[in-house]
């Protein structure tokens, strides 16, 4: 980049507007005003030439896209936490820095698996549409539209990082039982403090569930992580939630499994194939066996705005030199 020259930065998608006029203040912001999801090959032609890219969890920046980068391009700053939208080893090979926006969305995603873990047993959907379909409501039954209840119930979180946490903190709240599965054990007086039992064993946790929810990223180690074979070995009145990544859950493997009532139910937010669903799920939906939720779980202006800004923080100190404070290391792969 020529001194005194604005850098180039390319962002995939529209962002807040504050967001956007601090970026245009501070930088040659390419934004993308339509918001139209960029194609591999506008994706390609934006590393040709940008100094930094901003992409988005609906841009798949892989080996082809950044086999096409210019000399220019240092830095990938992601505008979401999850980078699997990213080669990230290859990006690092290159000598790209990549970075995220953790932290930010942690309270407004467990608020949504919160609401999820109560909308799927309480039949909440289901009741909604009562009200709003095509039949008439005739009042109230002792035996109608019984859900199940949440106090009492043991939840199994797996993956405690930021999110888990937060989720455990909500649900301890109602009353539930944390039972947690990560690859590190939290430490004691975290354990104390949620009341959270650790398995070592995923297995053993999935079997003795009430509610499971997915807080993990998404890696090549945590891809179909509740695998077909485990996905059975949860109790025929559990429920799944996934607020995390639909690569973490065999999706085929839990609607078969709740078709076949082997599963009680799931409150889906995130999809294997997104922003495709799989049309057994939108089935199920239907019958109110499961909640599906459009990748929702960090939709907050606030928690937008905040992403925006760790962007631009992120921007700035790599461009000042220095390390930006949110760098993806091959260990958090
Ligand atoms: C974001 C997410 O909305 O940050 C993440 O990992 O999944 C989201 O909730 C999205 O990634 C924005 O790129």
């Amino acid at each position: 980049m020529a001194s005194g020259k604005k850098p180039l930065v390319v962002v995939t998608r529209r962002l807040p507007d504050s967001v956007e006029m601090r970026m245009r203040e501070l930088f040659d912001a390419r934004l993308n005003a339509d918001d139209a999801p960029m194609s591999q090959a506008d994706l390609a032609a934006a590393v040709k030439t940008a100094d930094v890219l901003v992409p988005t969890v609906t841009d798949r920046i892989d080996r082809s896209v950044l086999s096409q980068s210019g000399e220019r391009l240092k830095l990938i700053a992601n505008f979401g936490n999850g980078v699997d939208n990213i080669d990230v080893p290859t990006a690092l090979q290159r000598g790209i820095t990549v970075t995220n926006t953790p932290g930010v969305l942690t309270e407004d995603t467990a608020d949504m698996t919160m609401a999820l873990i109560l909308a799927v047993p309480r039949r909440l959907t289901e009741g909604a549409q009562v009200l709003t379909g095509d039949k008439d409501w005739h009042g109230w039954s002792p035996t109608w539209t019984l859900g199940h209840r949440i106090w009492g119930k043991r939840l199994g979180i797996v993956g405690m990082g930021r999110i888990g946490q937060a989720v455990a903190r909500r649900a301890q709240a109602f009353g539930v039982k944390i039972h947690y599965h990560d690859r590190r054990r939290l430490a004691p007086q975290i354990e104390e403090e949620l009341h959270a039992t650790f398995w070592e064993s995923l297995d053993q946790m999935l079997a003795r569930m009430d509610i499971i929810s997915v807080n993990c990223p998404h890696t090549p180690a945590t891809f179909h992580l509740l695998s077909a074979r485990r996905l059975k070995l949860i109790r025929s009145d559990a429920y799944v939630v996934n607020t995390a990544r639909g690569e973490v859950i065999d999706e085929n493997a839990l609607a078969r499994l709740i078709e076949a009532e082997e599963i009680a139910g799931a409150g889906l937010d995130v999809f294997e194939h997104e922003p495709a669903v799989n049309p057994k799920l939108i089935k199920l939906a239907r019958l109110g066996k499961v909640i599906l939720l459009p990748h929702l779980a960090s939709a907050t202006l606030e928690g937008r705005i905040d992403m925006g800004e760790k962007v631009i923080v992120n921007i700035r100190t790599f461009l000042d030199g220095h390390r930006p404070p949110d760098r993806v290391l091959p260990s958090m792969l």
